[in-house]
């Protein structure tokens, strides 16, 4: 092999190196919700026009069975799916190891129809735990659901636009400590159900609560970190 020739294998060596170890994995839920049999603990709050055992049907999900809810009427106030103390949700109760991770769901609207409600005050997530003395943090994400199932992500990291109330309707940023409080009791879970000004129909489905995805060294990259010093050595040699 000519300097030259190894300088290119040693450059191309690093560059494969770093890009695997960049690359990151796709973390299994730490708990999903598919719907596909049950409710699953879930209810909806007032606004919806649903009982409890109305909220689950076993089509209509992205896929199987979903959560579905209609609107009770038209210009109703905002609504969420409601995974409630005592109804025994999976995503309540400790989940700390989600902390950095992500909160995920698919969401659609049936027959979209009307325009989107425009008030600040209605946030997309709520998340209560028992541990903040009823401290409520909230999440409003570039959500703007439409009659297809979308995939919704929710970084669980304070900075990434968690807020608290304050004095109402004044809110302030949520601190890491806090979310982690929450994220380790959680007490009540809620996801917006209502977007837009007319009556229309919610479907949600697959939530899940996600570990932080980690980097993952490949088989390429531990290839080139267990050859690069050899190169690098035949490079020197070489240059001498
Ligand atoms: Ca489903
Ligand atoms: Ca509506």
């Amino acid at each position: 092999m000519t300097p030259c020739a190894s300088v290119r294998l040693f450059k191309a060596l690093l560059v494969g190196g770093l890009t695997a170890l960049t690359s990151v994995a796709f973390a299994n839920p730490l708990v999903l919700s598919t719907f596909d049999t049950s409710r699953d603990g879930w209810t909806a709050t007032n606004g919806a026009a649903v009982g409890t055992g109305a909220i689950w049907q076993p089509t209509g999900g992205n896929l199987g069975g979903n959560l579905v809810a209609p609107d009770a009427g038209a210009n109703t106030s905002t609504w969420y799916f409601d995974a409630s103390p005592g109804d025994g949700s999976p995503l309540l109760g400790n989940h700390s190891d989600a902390y950095g991770g992500s909160l995920q769901y698919d969401f659609r609207i049936e027959n979209f129809a009307g325009n989107y409600y425009s008030n600040n005050d209605d946030w997309d997530i709520k998340l209560s735990s028992t541990a903040m003395s009823g401290l409520t943090l909230y999440y409003s994400g570039p959500v703007f659901p439409n009659g297809s199932y979308n995939h919704f992500t929710a970084p669980l990291v304070a900075s990434a636009g968690w807020r608290k109330l304050l004095f109402s309707p004044a809110t302030q940023p949520a601190t890491e400590a806090e979310l982690q409080a929450a994220l380790a009791n959680i007490a009540d879970l809620q996801i917006r159900g209502n977007y837009t000004d007319a009556k229309t129909t919610s479907h949600l489905d697959n939530i899940g609560l996600y570990a932080a995805a980690v980097p993952e060294a490949s088989g390429a990259a531990f290839l080139a970190l267990a050859t690069a010093p050899a190169a690098i050595l035949v490079w020197r040699r070489r240059r001498r």
